[in-house]
């Protein structure tokens, strides 16, 4: 079936008057666009990706997005909201396996779509990875609420490594600050080395790489500059990562711009590194962000 094909059908079955629509991206990938009295917001089917999200109320969009970010089927987008899935980074045996798993490089099914009595548009996304399926739920209002929901579908018990690795939209690194974590003991990956607590907001000045474990604090990105605060709540979720690329890492992938590094910061709703989920056969478990400005 031809993208433009697909996309009337999906217009057809699932759209939602201006408030949601589906259309063919330059890239043929497949978009869904949101508009209602609350935000506009846009996801792709290919990787169930949220590639925008602003509220009406504000100047900024709440996510980044590269400007060099390809838009392929077989590549990850650059920028969102990326499903890491079923591993974090590399896969622990397999060298040639994708970073971050299968889950934000293969195209998703439309499986429901539908606006709330307050106008939320609300969109479920699903696929199958092995014995996982998954049901991924997008609720576009004031705030943008995202949860995947996992299910076990084989014989035997799973395992998963999940993060929805949220790349957030920032004046300049020199603004910012992040709070919510100052209770939680953090893995350096750069370093490769555990740290204790710190009273400290996270502030970027250079590279930053950390897995923060056992914390399911809501975080706050402070943006001077923006005169607000990024909030992210999250559900079920014990590992939070906190990233920017900084200059030399921003220099060496080719889907970022060697600058951006100074306009975004990532804030991952994360289970990973002794916080995986083990699932037994026919058990879920859902991990949500909500993500809103305070
Ligand atoms: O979440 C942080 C991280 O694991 C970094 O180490 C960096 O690799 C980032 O993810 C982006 O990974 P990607 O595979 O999307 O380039």
């Amino acid at each position: 079936m031809s993208g433009k094909m697909l996309v009337d059908q999906l217009n057809r079955e699932f759209a939602i008057g201006e408030a949601l629509q589906f259309k063919a991206h330059a890239s043929g990938l497949v978009l869904g666009q949101v508009a209602n009295d609350f935000c506009t917001a846009e996801f792709f089917l290919h990787g169930a990706h949220v590639t925008r999200f602003q509220p009406v109320n504000q100047d900024q969009p709440v996510l980044f997005m590269s400007g060099s970010s390809a838009f392929h089927d077989q590549q990850p987008i650059r920028g969102g909201i990326p499903i890491c899935f079923p591993w974090f980074s590399s896969h622990p045996t397999d060298r040639d396996a994708p970073s971050h798993g299968l889950a934000r490089i293969q195209s998703w099914n439309l499986a429901r779509a539908f606006d709330e009595e307050d106008g939320a548009i609300v969109v479920d996304l699903s696929t199958r990875i092995g014995d996982f399926q998954l049901a991924y739920r997008m609720n576009f209002s004031r705030e943008l609420d995202a949860q995947l929901k996992v299910e076990n579908r084989g014989s035997n018990e799973v395992t998963f490594e999940i993060a929805l690795h949220s790349y957030f939209a920032i004046s300049d690194t020199e603004h910012v600050k992040i709070t919510g974590l100052e209770q939680a003991s953090f893995i350096d990956q750069l370093e490769n080395r555990q740290y204790d607590p710190s009273p400290h907001p996270v502030v970027f000045d250079r590279e930053i790489d950390r897995i923060y474990t056992n914390t399911d604090a809501t975080i706050s990105i402070h943006d001077a500059a923006y005169d607000r605060i990024m909030e992210i709540e999250k559900l079920n979720s014990r590992s939070t990562v906190i990233w920017n690329p900084w200059i030399e890492k921003s220099r060496r992938m080719p889907d970022f711009g060697d600058d951006e590094f100074h306009h975004m910061c990532c804030v991952e709703t994360a289970n990973i590194r002794g916080n995986e989920i083990k699932l037994r056969p026919g058990a879920s478990h859902t991990t949500g962000a909500v993500h809103r400005i305070r």
